[in-house]
Order: structure tokens, then C-alpha cells, then sequence
């Protein structure tokens, strides 16, 4: 099995982080470019919507999206990151985490494509930034309990999603009026996992 992937993306370094946290060691992670105006040709051929993540596979068609392949390495790990006991929770959890990711992937396309055309929409970056601060002070308020308990995969979610706003929006300092989160982020960081899997 591959794992089209790429060194930078949040929703990829989920499905990365489970492949360490459950030892599957058997697939490989091959990077490939996805671009909203276009990308790899193997990736779209597997995908239709050209985004990675997206695991190949010889027994079946290609996985897709981040949920799909995360659960999916859990069942095949044997690995308990959907506790039973907590699954609606987790799972929200987790659509929240990677709602944080969609507005901060969304607002890096808008400055790097838009931006060479000179068409970057400053209200509109604003507005993404606002669904990310509800988020973050939701997670704050709400949902400290999760984050802090045994591994499951919304912590997974979490801790990439607050990884992608240091690497592309360091200037908005997120963890300004966040000490909870932002300790329990300096924590979750630590993990070998997500360690090894930090982006440049
Ligand atoms: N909902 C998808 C989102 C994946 C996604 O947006 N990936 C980005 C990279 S971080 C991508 O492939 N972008 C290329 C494109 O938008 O065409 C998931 O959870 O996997």
C-alpha cells in the first residue's frame, strides 16, 4: 500500500501519526504534489478531487479522505483511537480539528495563488481567521476533557491542525489567550510520532 502524501499537509500528517502510533511500518508515504490548480497524475487518477491524503491499495480502490484512511489503518491496526464508549464525541472532535484545517489550508492557497495575481482578499482571509479563533476557543472551553485523555485519533487531529497554523500562520498567534490549549499542545508535540512527522 502507498500513502500519497505530502511533507506540509495537516490532513496527511493525521494519517501519518496513526501509522506510527498503531506500528504499521508496512506502507510506504510517497509525496506528490496536489495543488488546487492542479497536480499529480497518478493522484488524480486515484482520486477525483486530486487531494491528498489518498492511500493506494492492491486489494481495492484508493482511500480517501483523512477520516476514511485514519479509520481505516485503526481497524486494520487492531487500535482503539474510536473509543466506543465516546465516538460521537471524538468524531466531532475531529470534524472540528479539521475545519480548522480546511479555513488555514484555504487562506494559505488564497495568499500563494491568488496572491500572484494580486487578487488576495484580506475580509475574506479575516473571515477564515474567525472560524479558526471560534474553534480554538471552543476546543479551550470545551474540550480540554478529550484532548486530555487516553490517545484517540481527534487528539491526533488536534495536535496536526495547531502544527499547521505554526508552520503557515505563525503572525496570529493562536496561543495568545489559550494557555490550556497551548499547553497541552507543547505535550501532545512531544509525542515521537508527532515529532517525526513535524513539517519544516
Ligand atoms: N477533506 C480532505 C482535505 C484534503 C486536502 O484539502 N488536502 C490538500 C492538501 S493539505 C490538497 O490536497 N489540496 C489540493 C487541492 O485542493 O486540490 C481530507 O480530510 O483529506
Amino acid at each position: 500500500m502507498q500513502l500519497l502524501s505530502s511533507p506540509a499537509s495537516p490532513f496527511a500528517r493525521k494519517c501519518r501519526v496513526v501509522l506510527l502510533e498503531t506500528a504499521q511500518h508496512d506502507i510506504d508515504i510517497r509525496d506528490v504534489s496536489a495543488s488546487p490548480l492542479g497536480g499529480d497524475a497518478d493522484l488524480n487518477a486515484a482520486n477525483p478531487s486530486g487531494k491528498i491524503p489518498t492511500l493506494l491499495r492492491e486489494e481495492g480502490p484508493a482511500l480517501y479522505d483523512s477520516r476514511v484512511i485514519c479509520r481505516f489503518l485503526d481497524n486494520r491496526a487492531g487500535a482503539s483511537l474510536y473509543p466506543v464508549g465516546r465516538m460521537w464525541e471524538v468524531l466531532s472532535l475531529e470534524a472540528n480539528a479539521d475545519a480548522i484545517m480546511e479555513a488555514a489550508v484555504g487562506m494559505t492557497y488564497e495568499k500563494r495563488f491568488r496572491g500572484e495575481r494580486d487578487l488576495v482578499w484580506p475580509e475574506w482571509l479575516d473571515a477564515q481567521w474567525a472560524k479558526i479563533a471560534r474553534s480554538l476557543d471552543a476546543l479551550e472551553a470545551r474540550s480540554m476533557p478529550l484532548l486530555e485523555g487516553p490517545l484517540n485519533v481527534a487528539q491526533i487531529a488536534v495536535g496536526c491542525a495547531l502544527g499547521y497554523l505554526d508552520l503557515r500562520h505563525g503572525d496570529r498567534a493562536w496561543r495568545d489567550g489559550r494557555d490550556t490549549l497551548a499547553a497541552w499542545e507543547g505535550r501532545f508535540a512531544a509525542r515521537p510520532a508527532m515529532d517525526a512527522t513535524k513539517p519544516e
